[in-house]
Parts: structure tokens; C-alpha cells; sequence
């Protein structure tokens, strides 16, 4: 009802839901992977719209018609604005600010945290031009959904330019301590530029309070715990968790396509004539995901129970992420070096112990994987939410697998039937592994029904509709209060 009586909508991300690529057999349209992408690509494909976003890509500005670019490409359904920034700007802005900045800081990873003026500079002023696209672009009155710490000034600059648009800012990533926070030189500006939004989302309820913490600690706005909600220059910030979630029956329904389950099938066979689980892990290769801890848990694992070296196979699904950033280039080289080191450890008759996709996997295979899998184990050391942990458990249609889930993922507050690990303790992590390995048929769907039960009562339409409720409270609230003056 609500999404029929909305006005336009405009998504506002760093990265785009669609790259065009120049390549030797013509222009290539790339869906690229990534928790924020894939959870609003299906959205607006439902509603329409608008999306600003970064272009990326090298055929980006050949695609546009009268300076848009309709997608998705083969079922045109919304318009995406390009923003385009020189490489200077893709450096400061991109790499350095937020990934070398913003991103671990928040993770609490401080010491890799840089901070550098000229980075800073170039950040605010790659948040200024996509305020000035969006405001040149979002239709009167329009309701405008921004996101993650890329643009964390976005709000307050697109508030200035239009006072007559609502605006929704979701945070993904983990919210970190004031103490911690304030470390960043620009701190203020930060949450200034965020309170700019009528709407805050955060992955948890913690994470939420650690953000009025934080400003009722920076900042001199009056900081309401109780109502989530701060009162800054005459206007009220609502501030919420919205944990995000999946598309749980688009999933369901996806795996269970002929052409997915004939995969399935096929890998399950396979691993069965082998007498083999398999356990699988997947992500982006990024720090933060414990990667190179899961290798050593792994290791762990083989050396205190030897006997399923021959029943096992571990799989690791490993996309190269912001490649921009020297760290993580050489992030990805050490995990290919490591995971090879680690099959010269435990070498095996046959197949490998390990096998290591380096890449994406498009998602037919993604979910193949993830409906015969007996194990996925997400290790991150410190995640917002991990929709890899949301996927699988909707895939698991046959109710066969476990989840190993790190604790400090968001996801863990709401997955109950995983089997909780320690991302720093790799002998415990070898320990549960064990466990899931052993446990029957039945204690396994059990588990498994439980978090089903959870995602189709929490799925991605219920995360969208609470965020747009939240800002039709608020759009209603301004009409009130304009017809009462
Ligand atoms: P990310 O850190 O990118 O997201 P995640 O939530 O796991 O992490 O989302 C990754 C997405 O990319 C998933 O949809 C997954 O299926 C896909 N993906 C990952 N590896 C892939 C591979 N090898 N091949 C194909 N697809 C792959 C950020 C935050 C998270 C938060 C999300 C959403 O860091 O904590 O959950 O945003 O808010």
C-alpha cells in the first residue's frame, strides 16, 4: 500500500548496481558483488526510480541516452546517474578516505586507519557532486536513500540544495565507540554531514546506540536513547536499526529452478560417490572477513582430527575486492599463496583438500553451491550484518547444512541455529567444525528450519518497507506541522 502511495524513489551508492565495460567482443554490462548492491538492484527493479552511483566503468559514458543509463540492460527498469570522477578523485575519495580510512576504523582495525587532509578534501568534494547530481535529478518531494560511510556527508550537502526531498541514510558497516570515532580528524564534519538524514539506519540495536553515544558525546545536538532520537538544528533524526535481510522466497524459488538444482545435484553427487561434506566459504577477499584466520582454522582442524582429512572438501569462494587499494591486492596474493601452501601441508590422493575459486561466481552457481554445501563458515572478525550467512540459509531447501557463524557478525544476533565460532580462536573453530561435521540429519534441520522460520518472517521487503514507514512517519509529521503554522 504504501510502496503504490510513495513518491519517486532515489538510491544514492558509491558503487553502481551495473558497469559497462569496453571489451574486445563489444560493451559488456558487469553486475558486480557486494552486500548493498545485491540487496537494492532487486528493489528497485520492483519499484523504479532513480539511482545515482558512481561510473565505474570504462564503456560507462557510451551507454548513456540523454545522459542516463536505463537498467537492467536486457529489462529496462530504472534510470541509473553516473557520477564521474578523475583518477585523483577515485584515490582520495575511494581508496584512500573511505577504504583506507572509514573502513577499518570502523572495524576497530585502528591501526590501519590513515586519515590524510588531501584525501579528506577530495572525499568532501566527491559527497558534494553527488548531492548536486542527486538534486538535479530527484523528482520534487522525492524520497532519497543513501548509503554507507563512502557518503557520510552526502546528507546534510543534499539538504542544503533540497529542503523538500526525505532523506534516508543507511550506515552498513559496523558503528564504532565515540573513543574510537573521534580519532577521526574530521569527526565532526562526519556526523554533522550524517545528520543531515530525517532517517539513520544501523545494522543492530548496538550499533545504534553506539551512534547516539557517539553524538551525544561529539556533537552538543540533544540525544533522546529511549525514542531514537536526536534533535539537531530544529529538525528530529530518527535513529533505528534496521537489520538488513534478504529476499528469501526469491532465493527459495531461484534453487529450486531446474537449471540450479541440476547443479546442485550434480556437486552433491559427486561429493557423495567421493563419501565427502563439503564446507564452504564465501566473500569478498577483504581483511576484515577473516580469511587468512579461516586458512589457520582449517589447518587447525586437520591437525586435531586427521581422520576426516579423506571425507572432507574445503572450498573458498574468493572475489578480488577494491583492487584500487594496494592492501588488499596484496591481501589477495597472500591468500593464493597460503591456500596453495596449505594443500602442500595436506596433500591428497585424487582431488585437493582445498579448492579456491579466485572470482566471482554468478548467481545460479552461488546458489548451487550454497543448497548442497554441508557447512559454510563465515569467519569475518567483525561484519555489519554478512549477508553470505542470510543467502545460505535460504538456499538450504534440502535442510542439510550448518552454519559456522563468527560472533561478531550482525548476523549472529539474529541466526540462532548457527553453530557460533571465535574468529581468533582457531582451535575452538576447529572444535565447532567438528561438531557441525558430526551432527545428524535431524539436529541439522532442526537448526536449519529455525533460521528459515526467521529470514521468511525478516526478509528484504520487510527491511525496505520498515525504512519507508519511517520516512512516511516523517513525511507526514512535516505536512502536519506545516498545516498547523
Ligand atoms: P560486504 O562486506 O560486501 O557488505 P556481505 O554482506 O557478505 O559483505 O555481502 C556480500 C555479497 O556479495 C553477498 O550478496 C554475496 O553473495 C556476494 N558475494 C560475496 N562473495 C562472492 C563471490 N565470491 N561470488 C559471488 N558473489 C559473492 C557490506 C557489509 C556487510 C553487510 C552488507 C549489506 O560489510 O556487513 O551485510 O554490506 O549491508
Amino acid at each position: 500500500m504504501l510502496r503504490l502511495e510513495m513518491p519517486p524513489l532515489v538510491v544514492v551508492t558509491s558503487r553502481e548496481p551495473y558497469v559497462d565495460e569496453h571489451t574486445k567482443f563489444g560493451i559488456r554490462t558487469v553486475q558486480k558483488a557486494g552486500g548493498v548492491v545485491s540487496a537494492l538492484d532487486p528493489l528497485m527493479q520492483t519499484l523504479g526510480g532513480h539511482w545515482v552511483a558512481w561510473g565505474s566503468g570504462s564503456a560507462d559514458r557510451d551507454t548513456l541516452r540523454d545522459g542516463v543509463r536505463w537498467v537492467p540492460p536486457d529489462r529496462p527498469r530504472y534510470r541509473l546517474h553516473r557520477v564521474f570522477l578523475a583518477p585523483e578523485e577515485v584515490e582520495g575519495f575511494y581508496a584512500e578516505y573511505s577504504n583506507q580510512g572509514l573502513w577499518p576504523l570502523c572495524h576497530l582495525l585502528i591501526e590501519r586507519a590513515q586519515f590524510a587532509e588531501r584525501a579528506w578534501a577530495r572525499y568532501a568534494a566527491v559527497n558534494q557532486r553527488f548531492a548536486r547530481t542527486a538534486a538535479d535529478r530527484a523528482p520534487k518531494d522525492a524520497w532519497v536513500f543513501s548509503h554507507d560511510y563512502q557518503l557520510a556527508l552526502f546528507p546534510s550537502t543534499l539538504r542544503a540544495l533540497r529542503p523538500d526531498v526525505t532523506i534516508a541514510h543507511f550506515w552498513h558497516i559496523p558503528w564504532p565507540p565515540a573513543r574510537v570515532f573521534q580519532l577521526v580528524p574530521q569527526h565532526r564534519a562526519l556526523l554533522q554531514g550524517l545528520l543531515g538524514a530525517d532517517v539513520l539506519g544501523f545494522q543492530t540495536p548496538a550499533d545504534a546506540e553506539q551512534f547516539l553515544a557517539t553524538v551525544a558525546a561529539l556533537t552538543p545536538a540533544g540525544v533522546d536513547f529511549a525514542q531514537g532520537q536526536v534533535q539537531w538544528q530544529g529538525r528530529t533524526v530518527r535513529v533505528r536499526a534496521f537489520p538488513i535481510a534478504v529476499d528469501t522466497a526469491g532465493i527459495q524459488a531461484l534453487v529450486q529452478s531446474p537449471r540450479v538444482e541440476r547443479l546442485s545435484l550434480r556437486l552433491r553427487r559427486r561429493l557423495d560417490r567421493r563419501g565427502h561434506q563439503l564446507v564452504v566459504a564465501v566473500e569478498r577477499a577483504d581483511y576484515t572477513k577473516g580469511c587468512l584466520r579461516r586458512l589457520a582454522a582449517w589447518d587447525a582442524f586437520l591437525t586435531r582430527y586427521p581422520g576426516w582429512r579423506d571425507r572432507v572438501t574445503f572450498l573458498q569462494v574468493l572475489v578480488p575486492s577494491r583492487t584500487e587499494v594496494p592492501e588488499y591486492r596484496q591481501l589477495f596474493a597472500r591468500l593464493m599463496r597460503q591456500s596453495r601452501a596449505f594443500n602442500r601441508r595436506w596433500p591428497r590422493q585424487g582431488s585437493p583438500l582445498l579448492l579456491t575459486i579466485p572470482r566471482e561466481v554468478d548467481r545460479p552457481r552461488l546458489m548451487a553451491l550454497f543448497r548442497a554445501a554441508d557447512v559454510v563458515v563465515i569467519h569475518s572478525l567483525l561484519d555489519g550484518m554478512n549477508l553470505v550467512a542470510k543467502e545460505f540459509v535460504a538456499a538450504q531447501v534440502e535442510r542439510r547444512g550448518v552454519l559456522l557463524l563468527s560472533r561478531s557478525a550482525g548476523a549472529a544476533q539474529e541466526l540462532g541455529g548457527a553453530l557460533p565460532i571465535h574468529p581468533l580462536d582457531p582451535e575452538g573453530t576447529a572444535d565447532a567444525l567438528a561438531t557441525a561435521l558430526n551432527m545428524d540429519r535431524a539436529e541439522r534441520a532442526r537448526r536449519m528450519a529455525d533460521m528459515q522460520r526467521h529470514l521468511t518472517e525478516n526478509d528484504l521487503e520487510g527491511w525496505i518497507d520498515a525504512i519507508l514507514a519511517t520516512l512516511y512517519e516523517v513525511a507526514l509529521n512535516r505536512v502536519v506541522k506545516v498545516a498547523s503554522s
